[in-house]
């Protein structure tokens, strides 16, 4: 931002200091809403060379926490974006220390986040201080991005916040965000840019669709060639281990979960090409016609195949989830395949082809239990299948169902996240994030306990129409209103109209931070940008 010339700035700063409250009162909007915030007109002066982020003496996290460590940098420069340590600050206010301590209950600096991390945290600024306290440094990570939400500047770049309370906590546990990195290559930069902006509006799941139908660009190390020939170009188009790695990682300390998801059997053709064998062969008039199906669920390879792939990614992947798909199969080359019908009949599944898909995806989840993970599937297969392995979770992704398949689901007592009204990747003219706030994730007919089986939500981007070019602008701030649907409580954030001026300002926040948010409406931001 550029600096404002000495002499007028003094007296213009001169009058902003006797008029402090005229020119400073407004309401600090924090997107997702707290659960419970306090706010008064009082406001403290904050100096970016006497501002320090601290661990209070009684906190289980102290210098060396990794995550805590590099946050209070990152919160710095997005606080202070224009600071350096040698420039002159504030000349014309007299600058004031100002204290941010945090104080973390439990250790956990060097763990992974999951879906048992409590990520509570309460917030109390006052004059010249503020408190942090939360039970884990993932609720830590949440109270610095409110904090950092909370800092405004007035006309004159001066820097202040309100004496604010704030007790929060997020509604749902899962909050995901889904990425396809099949349909168009993501470069690494755009993926940790994505996990930046997923992390200022508390998101806590990066779902990796990462291989798909039109390429495979994850570089296994027990398969190479499936990137290696699979890929929409083999070195420069794929994800390597330590690209993976650092996904992960970057994820980590943002409190980001990384569930990849490696979709079959259908929506496999890439993985055909450096894995032969593995896909269905299609007939025609009685002979192969050269083209291929989802993967063959009738041989031993398929399934020594898979659990060597699932037991790399394990290894690979530290969160318990894998996503393992199962959704929109194809079942016209098995019906045309002459030894895809001999084992129906010995398995008696007579010509119903849902019993052959159930009987490879039950495999599949049975590989992946034993395995010590948890698996998350599409709908379909629990459309096809009541029998599903204990602790399952199942997405609904179709749109015009979803209430009933919610009840269907949860009173069978599976776990369920709701996908199909956050399907982003729809565009339309107009505010469309308004059907995603209006979406009530636990509004169908059911018990309480029903409800609790619910534990969160994903918005996706399906990749046909979206690479690095559009992705942005795309998802933000649209993905928001979902964001703040799934973290805050229902009853305060049933109005659109009243987020409205919240998410305006927070689109204008994404984009002073470098992020590409498209705008809601006809409006400007207060700091514009070059
Ligand atoms: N790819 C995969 C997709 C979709 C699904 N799975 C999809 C289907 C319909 C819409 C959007 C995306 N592109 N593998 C469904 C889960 Cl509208």
């Amino acid at each position: 931002m550029a600096r404002i010339a000495k002499s007028p700035r003094f007296c213009c700063c001169l009058l902003s200091v006797v008029f402090v409250s005229q020119f400073v009162e407004r309401v600090c909007g924090v997107w997702p809403l707290p659960q419970e915030i306090q706010q008064s007109a009082e406001s403290s002066g904050l100096s970016p060379q006497l501002f320090t982020f601290t661990y209070s003496q009684d906190s289980a996290a102290q210098a060396g926490c990794s995550v805590l460590d590099t946050a209070f940098k990152r919160y710095f420069s997005i606080i202070f974006p224009d600071f350096t340590k040698d420039a002159l600050h504030d000349m014309w206010l007299e600058p004031k220390a100002f204290v941010l301590s945090v104080s973390v209950k439990t250790r956990g600096c060097d763990g992974y986040p999951d879906e048992d991390s409590d990520e509570s945290y309460n917030l109390s600024v006052s004059e010249g201080q503020a408190v942090l306290r939360s039970v884990t440094v993932w609720g830590a990570l949440r109270g610095l991005e409110s904090f950092s939400q909370l800092v405004y500047r007035d006309d004159y770049g001066a820097y202040f916040v309100n004496k604010t309370e704030i007790v929060d906590f997020p509604r749902f546990a899962f909050r995901g965000l889904l990425l396809d990195t099949s349909r168009h290559y993501l470069p690494l930069h755009a993926i940790l840019k994505t996990l930046d902006a997923m992390a200022y509006s508390k998101f806590n799941v990066f779902h990796w669709h990462i291989v798909d139908d039109p390429s495979f660009p994850y570089q296994s190390r027990t398969f190479p060639d499936l990137s290696k020939k699979g890929a929409f170009h083999p070195f420069t188009h794929i994800y390597t281990q330590s690209d993976v790695m650092r996904v992960i990682e970057h994820a980590r300390m943002r409190g980001i979960r990384v569930v990849p998801e490696f979709d079959s059997p259908g929506h496999t053709q890439s993985w055909g090409k450096g894995q032969p064998d593995l896909l269905t062969p299609c007939y025609k008039g009685g002979k192969p016609s050269g083209t291929y199906g989802p993967v063959d669920p009738t041989v031993d390879t398929t399934y020594r195949f898979m659990e060597r792939l699932l037991k790399e990614v394990k290894f690979v992947f530290p969160d318990s989830y894998v996503h393992l798909g199962g959704d929109e199969v194809s079942f016209a080359c098995w019906q045309s395949n002459p030894s895809v019908g001999k084992f129906m009949e010995k398995m008696g599944f007579g010509r119903d082809f849902t019993k052959l898909e159930s009987f490879y995806m039950e495999s599949i989840m049975n590989i992946t239990a034993a395995l010590n993970k948890t698996s998350i599937v599409w709908q379909d297969v629990f459309d096809y299948h009541e029998r599903i392995p204990q602790g399952t979770v199942l997405e609904i992704w179709k749109g015009e169902t979803y209430q009933t398949e919610l009840s269907k689901m949860t009173k069978a007592g599976h776990r369920v996240l709701l996908s199909a009204p956050w399907y982003i990747n729809h565009i339309t003219y107009g505010q469309d994030w308004r059907n995603s706030y209006a979406v009530q994730p636990q509004n169908f007919s059911g018990t309480e306990e029903q409800k609790k089986l619910v534990i969160g939500g994903e918005v996706a981007m399906w990749g046909e129409y979206v690479d690095a070019t559009n992705l942005n602008p795309r998802l933000w701030p649209r993905a928001c209103a979902a964001a703040e649907r799934l973290w805050s409580n229902e009853e305060k954030t049933l109005n659109a109209d009243l987020a409205f001026p919240r998410l305006e300002e927070f689109r204008c926040e994404l984009v002073r931070r470098g992020i590409q948010a498209e705008p809601l409406f006809v409006g400007h931001c207060k700091h514009e940008f070059n």
